[in-house]
């Protein structure tokens, strides 16, 4: 609190984001303005995390997801994101397809982290991403896409898995990687505008 030395961005952490996104400095010491305002003690909740997500979702309900996404990034489990797991949040989440981002979403669907999907795992996430779809979009979409436990069964058909199954990360993410459909299945990107 009030301390000046908090104040800078260390080149180290610039450095290491800098390698790891896809941001420029510029962006990344806007980032970090914006979240010392928000945040001055330089970490995020999960209530915030929260928030600003309903800010980028405006017309849906992310709050789930964003809660599962936060999961995800505190790793050390200790409620809060430091502003380098933030932003390495945001990259991961909002960039195309590498495999980074694949494993990132395969620690997002093994919510009890135990090394491996189960379909109840499958049908948790996918029913957090399909509140974030608008409500007019949903309406919109296939027929064996438009609830949550299709868009569950129809992962789990793709893998060929039973029930009791339990899919692994290398089958994860070597499948999704294979077949964009299922790849839509797995996240939610807004239509841009
Ligand atoms: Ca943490
Ligand atoms: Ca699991």
């Amino acid at each position: 609190m009030g301390n000046s030395k908090s104040g800078a961005l260390s080149k180290e952490i610039l450095e290491d984001l800098k390698l790891n996104t896809k941001y420029s400095e510029d962006e990344l010491c806007k980032w970090y303005e914006s979240f010392q305002k928000q945040c001055p003690d330089g970490r995020i909740s999960r209530s915030e995390f929260e928030k600003i997500y309903a800010n980028f979702f405006p017309n849906s309900d992310p709050k789930v997801y964003a809660r599962h996404v936060f999961r995800s990034f505190d790793t050390n489990d200790d409620g809060t994101l430091d502003f380098r797991e933030y932003i390495i949040a945001l990259h991961l989440t909002s960039t195309g397809k590498t495999n980074l981002k694949l494993e990132w979403a395969f620690a997002l669907f093994d919510v009890d982290r135990n090394g491996e999907i189960s379909k109840h795992e499958v049908l948790e996430i996918v029913a957090a991403i399909f509140k974030m779809i608008p409500p007019e979009e949903q309406k919109t979409l296939p027929e064996d896409e438009n609830t949550p436990q299709k868009r569950a069964d129809k992962l789990w058909a793709y893998f060929n898995k039973g029930e009791t199954d339990k899919l692994a990360e290398k089958e994860f993410i070597e499948g999704v990687t294979k077949n964009d459909a299922i790849m839509r299945l797995i996240q939610y990107e807004p239509k841009k505008k």
